[in-house]
């Protein structure tokens, strides 16, 4: 196996930024524990690179290769310029190669190992779909499906070294305040105002942080005052803090900060995973028999080591949160589930840590490719 490593040297990642910052937070991340972790030369190529800038704010905009973190950063061009294919290509969410670069792969003595990296789901059929292989219809290529997921028959999560380990001595010498803290990261939604309502008028004091988004703008409307970075106001039980948007190697602290994490999307849910506290996980939209079908299997699979009246309470929640629920009426059952929920959250995380971390994972799974 190591023989086989060895011979996977340069890797090419593609990524075309859909909005927001998901897919880039994924392939950054991967891109990045690749090289630190498993010395891979990784060139990364994004079709966005304003996107990719918030998340590595020291990243030029200036066209160009450039070097971050040992990552060769390159802005995908329009059109495609040549480059000889690397040693394995992975090709993001189906994010769809450049045809001149998928023939070039085919001319190689020996063609890349080729990776389609798919979104995260606890559903049963990514078990069955994961690692399995697409032949090229007109090239000698195959593409593997390689799905995240939550079980050894996956890929896993992305976790880099030394992660768990520094969010426990984090955990070791926090000190908590008098206020519930509350790290806010989601999708605008209906009945946020009315969550804010019962918030403000509730019995516990809060403290609620809010990266920029749709999100707060609605908090910003509610409040009569738009939040800008750095400003804060009262209501009631309920102080609200704008935070700024934060390079994604200091997002982990903000989410180690709170005693329950309301994330969204894919890459902020893991990493809530990853803090070991109580979450709520906004799925991204999509037709909402997918997105239903999704957050059902995650409840599932996460609710299973859960007393019942626990179990019941976050799937309130998470309903409500993720539909045109009510989040206000689940608000009072969640809080009386908070101790059972964060025990449980520390539980999850230990059992996601045996099942190793996707970049590791990944190199495996290509190594097995050209034995
Ligand atoms: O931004 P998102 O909503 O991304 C979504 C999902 O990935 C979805 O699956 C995809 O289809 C869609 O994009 C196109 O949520 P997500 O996945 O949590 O990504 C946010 C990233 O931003 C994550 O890597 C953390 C990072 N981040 C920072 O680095 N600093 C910050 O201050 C904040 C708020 C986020």
């Amino acid at each position: 196996m190591d023989l086989a490593r060895a011979t996977l040297k340069n890797w090419d990642i593609f990524c075309r930024v859909l909005d927001n910052y998901g897919d880039i937070g994924v392939c950054w991340r991967l891109a990045s524990q690749l090289a630190a972790e498993h010395g891979a030369g990784v060139r990364l190529w994004v079709d966005d690179l304003a996107s990719c800038r918030m998340l590595v704010p020291e990243l030029s905009m200036a066209p160009g290769p450039q070097q971050l973190h040992g990552v060769e950063l390159r802005a995908w061009p329009e059109p495609w310029q040549p480059v000889e294919p690397g040693d394995v290509v992975v090709e993001s969410f189906a994010c769809e190669l450049p045809t001149a670069f998928v023939a070039a792969m085919a001319r190689r003595a020996r063609p890349p190992v080729w990776i389609n990296l798919e979104y995260l789901s606890a559903e049963s059929w990514v078990e069955g779909a994961h690692g399995l292989p697409s032949p090229h219809p007109a090239l000698p290529l195959r593409k593997h499906f390689f799905f995240p997921g939550f079980t050894p028959s996956t890929g896993g999560l992305l976790r880099e070294r030394g992660l768990l380990e520094a969010r426990r001595r984090w955990d070791a010498s926090r000190v908590g305040g008098a206020a519930l803290t509350i790290f806010l990261f989601s999708y605008g939604h209906p009945a946020l105002p009315a969550l804010l309502e019962a918030w403000a008028g509730g019995p516990v004091p809060l403290r609620v942080r809010m990266p920029p988004g749709t999100a707060r703008d609605q908090v910003g409307a509610w409040l009569g005052d738009p939040l800008r970075d750095g400003t804060e106001a009262t209501r009631g039980a309920l102080r609200v803090e704008a935070l700024p948007f934060v390079a994604q190697e200091d997002f982990d602290a903000l989410l180690w900060e709170a005693d329950l994490l309301l994330v969204r999307g894919e890459d902020s849910a893991v990493r809530a995973m990853w803090a070991g506290r109580p979450f709520v996980w906004q799925l991204y939209p999509q037709a909402d028999d997918a997105r239903l079908h999704k957050m059902e299997a995650f409840l599932a699979r996460h609710g299973a080591g859960l007393p019942p009246p626990a179990r019941e309470a976050e799937a309130e929640l998470f309903r409500a949160w993720n539909f045109a629920g009510d989040p206000a009426a689940a608000w009072p059952r969640w809080l009386a589930s908070r101790t059972e929920l964060a025990a449980h959250a520390e539980r999850w995380c230990d059992e996601l840590e045996n099942l190793g971390n996707l970049a590791e994972n990944l190199v495996n799974f290509c190594a097995e490719r050209v034995k």
